[in-house]
């Protein structure tokens, strides 16, 4: 396995040996004529994980979110999504630009929307109102901490939502670390959604990907937006190809850098270091003031001991995933501490 010591995302992740050889050896089609055998393959095995009728292979997770939401609205909707979502604050405001769609934000607790707080920012029918049809849920949420809603909770929002008429979409980015950590099958976080979009090129490491599943229809509308927004790709049986790899043989190994995320948190509080978040996954949210550090000091300590990050003012978010094993984790933590000593 290649190293990739590198905290600032598992977006880093480089393919495995058996990616590379699903690449060369990939049978091609033209997959806007629907005939590339690969992408028709992953798109069936990712809807049959997660449940639903169909998949669409898309270019990226911004891709995915932006053509599933424009599937199950209108131009004028107002829809609602938690106030620190990945599709509200890191999508360019596609949904604005795209869409002609009105965001509600909602602050949520934990990255959850609460069905209380769904029932009070839905807006009466009223002439002067615009429509609210639809739900954005993240799962694991991101800013949050990399926190994974549980079963219970995406049914309390499903609920409610199908007692509103909402449509419910799910940004599961990282929808299989979610399920890894609260050990449930993914269909049960995915049942309480009507579009998916899951990323393969994050800690399953995929280089290039997400796919979108749902319904029939649903996915055939998505298409058609694919199709607008530039994502028709042809032969893109070779970048399918390692994705099928990424669903096979990636999703059990997420429970490794759930437990390095747990392992370089505990270290870090050792150190001095405060940790900001709940630790579930492979997320872990530092502030390093107490050390009388800023954000350069930070940056100096890992490029002296070889490793990748990012700072703002005295935080950042560290990232585990493929690349980085346990070991790395304890020669990181052993050259930290004594820079923290000198
Ligand atoms: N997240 C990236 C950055 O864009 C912030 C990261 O490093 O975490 N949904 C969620 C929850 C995400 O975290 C991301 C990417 C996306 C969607 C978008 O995926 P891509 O980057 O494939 O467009």
């Amino acid at each position: 396995m290649e190293k990739n010591l590198d905290f600032r995302s598992d977006t880093v992740t480089l393919p495995t040996p058996e990616m590379r050889t699903a690449i060369a050896e990939a049978k091609l089609g033209d997959d806007v004529y629907g005939e590339d055998p690969t992408v028709n393959e992953l798109e069936r095995l990712a809807a049959d994980m997660l449940g639903k009728e169909a998949g669409l292979f898309v270019t990226s997770g911004t891709q995915g979110n932006a053509v599933s939401v424009l599937a199950q609205t209108s131009r004028g909707d107002e829809i609602l999504l938690e106030a620190n979502s990945h599709i509200y604050l890191n999508e360019v405001g596609g949904l604005a630009v795209i869409g002609s769609l009105m965001p509600k934000p909602i602050p949520g607790n934990l990255g959850w929307i609460t069905p209380e707080d769904i029932r009070g920012a839905l807006r009466p029918k009223n002439i002067h109102y615009p429509e609210s049809t639809l739900l954005c849920i993240e799962n694991t949420h991101n800013t949050a901490g990399g926190i994974p809603l549980t079963v219970e909770q995406l049914k309390a929002d499903w609920d409610v939502a199908q007692e509103l008429g909402l449509g419910v979409h799910l940004d599961g980015a990282r929808i299989f670390n979610a399920a890894v950590a609260l050990k449930v099958n993914v269909k049960e976080l995915s049942q309480y959604a009507d579009t998916v979009q899951l990323c393969l090129s994050k800690g399953l490491a995929a280089p290039v990907g997400s796919v979108v599943v749902g319904t029939q229809d649903l996915i055939t509308k998505a298409r058609k937006y694919r199709k607008m927004l530039g994502g028709g790709m042809r032969q893109a049986g070779v970048i399918a190809a390692p994705g099928i790899i990424a669903l096979t043989q990636m999703v059990n190994r997420l429970a490794k850098d759930h437990v390095n995320a747990r392992l370089l948190a505990d270290g870090l509080q050792k150190l001095g270091i405060k940790i900001l978040n709940h630790v579930r996954t492979n997320m872990v949210f530092i502030d390093f003031a107490d050390l009388g550090w800023n954000d350069a000091d930070w940056l100096a300590a890992c490029r002296q001991l070889g490793w990748k990050t990012r700072a703002r003012g005295t935080g950042t978010r560290l990232c585990l995933h493929y690349g980085i094993e346990s070991d790395d984790i304890h020669t990181f933590l052993d050259g930290l501490s004594r820079i923290v000593a000198s």
